[in-house]
């Protein structure tokens, strides 16, 4: 049976590449997304993705996946430092959850530094651009396949 991961992005992700490059880099969400469909898809896994600026739609959204999907990869934008209702809906989850922030949230203003997913989170990529979502994709990828090699 073929995996499905469900990729999330909070508020003001749509922009990327539109604004702030210095920051965020020079990709679009689009040529984001599309990258990590094609690798989840030669790797034969199914991915999915949604963008929202609105907490309530993420939240529907995850609510929505409850039961079909088999790992999370979640940047909640803004919602990193505030969202308890984004929280719960990942606690409904019993998969692996990767939390991946563009920015290293810790070298930033200090309210960026806390994570209301931190201490749900199977694991954390921070500050490495836009190849943190490869990067966690990979790693989602392991995890759900029992992969404990390193190449
Ligand atoms: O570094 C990250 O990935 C963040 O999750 C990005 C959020 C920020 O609030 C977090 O503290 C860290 C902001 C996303 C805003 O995205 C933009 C993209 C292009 C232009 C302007 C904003």
């Amino acid at each position: 049976m073929q995996k499905h991961i469900l990729v999330l992005h909070g508020p003001n992700l749509n922009m990327l590449g539109k604004r702030e490059p210095q920051i965020y880099g020079k990709l679009s969400l689009k040529d984001i997304d599309a990258a990590l469909k094609e690798r989840a898809s030669s790797a034969g896994f199914l991915l999915s993705t949604f963008q929202s600026n609105h907490e309530g739609a993420l939240v529907d959204c995850l609510q929505e996946a409850f039961g079909q999907v088999h790992g999370i990869l979640i940047n909640p934008a803004a919602f990193t430092h505030t969202s308890v209702a984004i929280r719960d809906a990942l606690l409904l989850h019993d998969t692996p959850l990767i939390e991946v922030h563009i920015s290293n949230i810790h070298k930033r203003e200090a309210f960026r530094s806390h994570s209301y997913f931190s201490d749900i989170a199977t694991g954390q990529i921070v500050g490495l651009g836009a190849r943190g979502y490869l990067l966690a994709l990979d790693a989602m990828m392991a995890i759900l396949t029992d992969k404990e090699d390193l190449m």
